[in-house]
């Protein structure tokens, strides 16, 4: 079948939308009829290179959607259903798949860096020529093909366009919390970047029941957003030097808890810095993928400092996206307020250019 679908040709290039051909789904597969595509920096870093992924690609790894159709072998799934594609895929039955980690699963690595389905081929074409998936989901596209256990199906009720923001933003931030750090009740945390995912750091932190949320930013408009989503200091990283502005906030002592929601080694170095003794810093962020972060030994030690790193929430996501949904339910998860612009999906390089500029929190494309 036809689609139309947003492609990253070459990196350094805007998105272009073209018209592909949707091989039918293959044993364990399910074609995704798009609904909605989450705009989340991540597919911005893969357009400037600062994320390598392997290109002619279909961007796009937040969304929701109906399926359209479902390949041989696929049990757990029906035309009809409302899903959210997961950006991971996990085989189930691995050591980390068993560990409650499937995110460290070696099947959603070989997708993410290949570009291919898990047969080693990919679903879509371009006049002829192979285009790549990218991670496993490409959100940006009418329709999308994916593999059965990176698809989660959703209550058919649920708003199609809160529902792709669970796919990767919030539980990406509010997973860091709940499930990385387990930030205990009346504790003290750190945010560096409030963006998109950041402020999903931010809620967690505050249903976590943490008492001090300092969102450290470098643009107003985020830190305003901040305190929307419970962050009860603000500083900008521009007119205050963030780690002594932290510390002066907490009597000295430093946080119990800091987070890097940006991808930058000096901002994991400032979230490291900030933390008291036995504080955890837990990076978030990878942009540029190359890059290292160095620490001071003596305060990992003698402070007993940790310092880790989160993908996906650490989540397991068939437990904690059905959480976040009785969470957004209940009034306590903000989705309402997360989403602050909807763009038609041709207008998909507008809204990556009002990300660009800070004008946006998180936007979605419609199809
Ligand atoms: N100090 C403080 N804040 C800063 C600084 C700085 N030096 N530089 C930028 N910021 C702020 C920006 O003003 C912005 O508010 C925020 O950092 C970034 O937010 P967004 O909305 O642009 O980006 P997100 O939230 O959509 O994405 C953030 C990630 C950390 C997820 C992304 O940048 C990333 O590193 N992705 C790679 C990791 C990955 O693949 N994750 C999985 C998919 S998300
Ligand atoms: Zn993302």
């Amino acid at each position: 079948m036809k689609a139309k679908a947003a492609i990253l040709f070459e990196v350094g290039q805007k998105l272009e939308i073209r018209e592909v051909e949707v091989e039918a789904p293959k044993f364990g597969e399910v074609l995704i009829k798009m609904a909605v595509g989450g705009v989340c920096h991540s597919d911005l870093h893969v357009m400037t290179g600062h994320l390598t992924a392997p290109v002619p690609a279909i961007l796009g790894h937040e969304g929701s959607g109906v399926v359209a159709e479902v390949g041989p072998g696929v049990t757990s799934l029906k035309p009809g259903d409302h899903v959210i594609p997961m950006w991971r895929l996990s085989c189930g039955v691995c050591e980390y798949c068993s560990g409650s980690r499937p995110a460290l699963c070696a099947s959603g690595t070989q997708i993410r860096m290949t570009g291919r389905l898990l047969d080693g081929t990919t679903r879509f074409k371009f006049e002829g020529r192979e285009i790549k998936h990218f991670a496993g989901v490409s959100s940006f596209s009418e329709y999308s093909v994916i593999p059965e256990r990176a698809v989660l199906k959703i209550p058919n009720d649920f708003p199609l366009d809160k529902a792709a923001l669970l796919g990767c933003g919030v539980i990406t931030g509010v997973g860091a919390v709940f499930n990385a750090a387990r930030v205990k009740p009346g504790s003290s945390v750190a945010v560096f970047g409030t963006g998109g995912v950041g402020v999903n750091v931010i809620q967690g932190a505050a249903i976590a029941g943490a008492e001090i949320i300092i969102a450290v930013d470098i643009l107003p408009s985020k830190l305003e957003f901040a305190k929307r989503f419970g962050a009860t200091h603000t500083i900008n990283a521009k007119e205050t030097k963030p780690v002594e502005a932290v510390r002066a906030l907490t009597g000295g002592r430093g946080v119990d808890y800091s987070f890097e929601v940006i991808g930058l080694p000096e901002t994991i170095r400032q979230a490291y810095d900030s933390l008291s003794k036995r504080g955890m810093a837990v990076a978030v962020g990878v942009a540029p993928m190359t890059t290292e972060v160095s620490v001071p030994i003596m305060s990992l030690v003698y402070e007993e400092r940790i310092l880790t790193g989160s993908v996906y929430g650490s989540s397991r996501p068939w437990i904690d996206i059905p959480m976040l949904i009785n969470l957004y339910r209940a009034g306590k998860l903000k989705l309402d307020e997360l989403l602050t612009r909807q763009y038609p999906f041709a207008q998909i390089n507008e809204a990556y250019a009002a990300l660009e500029r800070g004008e946006v929190l998180r936007s979605v494309v419609t199809f």
